[in-house]
């Protein structure tokens, strides 16, 4: 299948890289948790590095109809999750970490099952200080969990297959 071979030189190129610059913004270590059937919803991971102040205002992919920003918070003693109606705001030169437990991207009425070790596209709309946007499409690598690298960002070298 040419088609998934050029995909796996896309994924190798990505994962040599660590980061994926986007205007003003670096994606790293982006991962998508695997899903069983008939599972609904699930979550994507990454770490975003902003050069000047961003915000990540939209997300979408075309293996969900719906795909949010969301955010845990403890309400009552019980953590809850929701959507983040203005964005995720970045500072400059911080990283701000999308993990499970914490910021995530939601992806909801699941088209299909996402397969570990397969990949789904994924957009991402940045909007910087003077209100210009920025869409950035990704291929993201489906996993049960995180790799330890990922976890720990020391570096994505040993994601390598
Ligand atoms: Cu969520």
């Amino acid at each position: 299948m040419k088609f998934f071979k050029a995909y796996s030189g896309l994924m190798a190129l990505l994962l040599i890289s660590p980061w994926v610059l986007a205007q003003n913004v670096s994606v790293s270590n982006a991962w998508a948790r695997a899903s069983v059937k008939g599972q609904n919803a699930t979550g994507v991971f990454m770490s975003l590095k902003a050069v000047g102040p961003t915000k990540l205002v939209a997300v979408s992919s075309s293996v969900a109809q719906v795909s949010e920003i969301h955010q845990m918070s403890m309400q009552n003693n019980v953590m809850k999750m929701s959507a983040l109606p203005n964005g995720l705001a970045l500072d400059a030169g911080s990283v701000v970490d999308l993990k499970p437990g914490g910021y995530h991207i939601m992806l909801m009425d699941l088209k299909k099952t996402l397969e570990k070790d397969s990949n789904i596209d994924l957009q991402l709309t940045f909007q910087d200080a003077t209100g210009k946007k920025t869409q950035v499409d990704m291929r993201v690598p489906v996993l049960l969990q995180a790799t330890e690298g990922q976890k720990g960002m020391q570096g994505a070298e040993h994601q390598h297959h």
